[in-house]
């Protein structure tokens, strides 16, 4: 590997000098390289080779038990004030945070190899391309990192002799929960992430590059970075229309953005196409209109629930190349398994934890206990397996978007679907944004949080610029997307899913089209357009008319409970929030009221 680059070159030598690693070796995304990483890991028992027939290039990966999920409460945004940050994200100041980090990391190489891993989030050369370096002591982040982004000698040759990349150093140390550091210096284009080998913590392109120091940049740059899927859908005529949708963590982004047609449309000709299921940067095009890409080369996909009927893409996604991460290991033919594969759970098998599982001891209360994979388990796989990648997947300029969705998981409140106003009324149907909480991130389960944009755990910077910052990029694109909200998740009274989902949320994506075309009607409420029930076309679904009406009603009480709860939210994120946003909130309360 070559490069002169002496902003890079002085950086990896001042953070060896504090790690003090026995070796360094530069990852060049080489077959060879990678295959040789892969050995040596197996060798240590850091992965485990699986049935390379049934899997081939297949592997499964434990992390500790300590370290499942992302933790926030370790995460860190540290600008040089504690108001750039805002309320919503930890804040340290930033020479005494790194002064605490320096201890942890001082000799957390010895005896270990100093991986340099030269990535590009997005296509190498493309205007949305932006470079970091990731420096790990961990071989399991090198074969993600591997899968996840662009590695190698072109992203060197691109970056050239410029200081513009992001800095990211990882190293496990103890794996301390005590000392777990998850940690962005915006300003100085600097990701630490120490103690931790769990994937959203150390895979350091993903959410700490990619949203965190990427919404600030955009912030700066005028672009966006969002939590979002893209998705192209194909109507019987061929045309292709792009849709970015933000659901905040295992909340169906994967599913939906590989989502199969119902039969019925399959016929007519429908087809879906998946650009991104995690992350998106959209960037106002020439032609006046929103475009994105997905900067991503892989999928960090939750494992549990996926299966043939619910997303048979993803499934087929993880069949080669791919690692498994905290998933059930079937020791009889050397497979991995997981909640709702299927109904057939291993009889001889080990848990997520290595240990003994015994499938009759399953208690849904008690999943992280009693399951054989964790609840966030994962798997890593190129994106290229994906049978329905987008042909636009390695473009240059990326897709050009329709409509914006947000959604979350809500029991009751939230409708099926409904069409903000505008683009700032949009903007507040984003900040509203509340989900209950999943084992994504560490911390209980089901409690409902408002989480904006599902950008709560991910913006770099206060929440309240963030939202300034929506607002000032409504004012510069011409012809913006429609933006509307989903929820997949209400339930009738003994806690059922009334609506399908999966597949069939495509159904919504219809009408969302429609009305971006001017194509389909709608009623007027208090919280926005909501569609006539007979509008969403159920056409081969078993649902009725009845229950249609149900998923799309609009409960004044519960809306005007939401609104105080709103109210202490924009309190909790503080001064920062724009004006706008107190005027369309009042303007909600007032319409609920009328
Ligand atoms: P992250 O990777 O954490 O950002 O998650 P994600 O948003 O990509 O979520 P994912 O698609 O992996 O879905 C997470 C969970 O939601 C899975 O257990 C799915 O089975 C479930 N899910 C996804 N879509 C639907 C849906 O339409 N209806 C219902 N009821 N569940 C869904
Ligand atoms: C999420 O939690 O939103 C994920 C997984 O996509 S992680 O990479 O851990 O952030
Ligand atoms: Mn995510």
């Amino acid at each position: 590997m070559k490069t002169e680059n002496k902003y890079v070159l002085s950086w990896i030598d001042e953070m060896a000098a504090m790690t003090k690693p026995a070796e360094i070796v530069w990852i060049d995304g080489t077959d060879e390289q990678t295959e040789a990483l892969r050995a040596e890991a197996c060798s240590t028992g850091e992965i485990i080779k699986l049935n390379q027939e049934l899997l081939p290039d297949c592997y499964l990966h434990r992390t500790a038990v300590n370290d499942v999920a992302r933790v926030e409460g370790r995460t860190f945004i540290c600008t040089p004030t504690k108001e750039e940050a805002g309320n919503i994200n930890n804040w340290v100041d930033p020479d005494e945070m790194y002064a605490r980090l320096k201890k942890l990391y001082t000799g957390s190489m010895q005896g270990k190899t100093m991986y340099v891993i030269p990535y590009s989030m997005g296509v190498v050369g493309s205007d949305f391309a932006k470079y970091g370096i990731e420096l790990t002591d961990s071989i399991y982040v090198v074969l993600n990192m591997l899968i996840m982004t662009r590695v190698g000698q072109n992203v060197l040759d691109a970056l050239g002799d410029s200081p513009d990349y992001i800095k990211g150093l990882h190293a496990k140390a103890d794996l301390d929960e005590e000392n777990r550091y998850i940690v962005h210096f915006p300003q100085d284009n600097t990701i630490m992430s120490v103690n931790s080998g769990y994937g959203g913590n150390v895979l350091l392109g993903k959410k700490c590059f990619a949203l965190r120091i990427a919404s600030y940049l955009g912030r700066k740059e005028g672009w966006m970075a969002e939590h979002m899927l893209i998705l192209g859908l194909e109507n019987p005529e061929g045309e292709i229309k792009y849709i970015s949708a933000a659901f905040p963590s295992a909340c169906g982004k994967t599913n939906l953005a590989m989502l199969i047609p119902p039969e019925v449309f399959r016929n007519k000709g429908y087809k879906v196409w998946c650009v991104g299921d995690d992350i998106a940067w959209l960037r106002v095009g020439s032609d006046g209109r929103l475009w994105a890409v997905n900067p991503e080369n892989g999928f960090f996909g939750v494992a549990p629930g996926t299966n043939d009927k619910s997303n048979p893409n993803a499934l087929a996604a993880t069949r080669k190349g791919t690692i498994f991460t905290n998933v059930c290991h079937d020791l009889d033919n050397n497979t991995v398994w997981w909640e709702g594969l299927n109904d057939n759970p291993p009889h001889n098998a080990e848990n997520w934890r290595g240990e003994p599982w015994d499938y009759t001891k399953y208690d849904k209360n008690d999943k992280v206990g009693t399951s054989g994979a964790h609840p966030n388990s994962r798997f890593t796989a190129p994106a290229k397996n994906c049978p329905c990648v987008s042909a636009e997947f390695d473009s240059m300029t990326g897709v050009p978007i329709t409509a914006m969705i947000f959604g979350g998981r809500r029991a009751k409140t939230a409708p099926l679907v409904y069409q903000s106003f505008n683009w700032q009324h949009g903007t507040f149907v984003g900040s509203i944004m509340a989900s209950e909480t999943t084992a994504a991130a560490s911390g209980a389960v089901g409690v409902v949080r408002r989480d904006p944009m599902a950008m709560r755990p991910f913006v770099g910077y206060n929440m309240g610029d963030y939202w300034k910052h929506w607002l000032e990029m409504g004012k510069v694109i011409p012809n913006p997307p429609k933006i509307f909200h989903v929820n997949w998740f209400r339930t009738d009274d003994e806690g059922h899913f009334i609506w399908p989902g999966f597949g069939d949320n495509m159904r919504v994506l219809l009408w969302i089209l429609d009305r971006c075309e001017g194509k389909a009607d709608a009623v007027e409420t208090a919280i926005g357009y909501i569609p006539k029930a007979e509008d969403i076309n159920t056409e081969g679904l078993d649902i009725s008319l009845d229950t249609m009406k149900e998923l799309l009603t609009v409960d004044k009480e519960s809306w005007l409970a939401d609104v105080e709860n709103i109210k202490e939210f924009y309190k909790l994120v503080g001064d920062h929030v724009p004006a706008e946003m107190y005027e369309e909130l009042a303007a909600l309360e007032k319409r609920l009221a009328e």
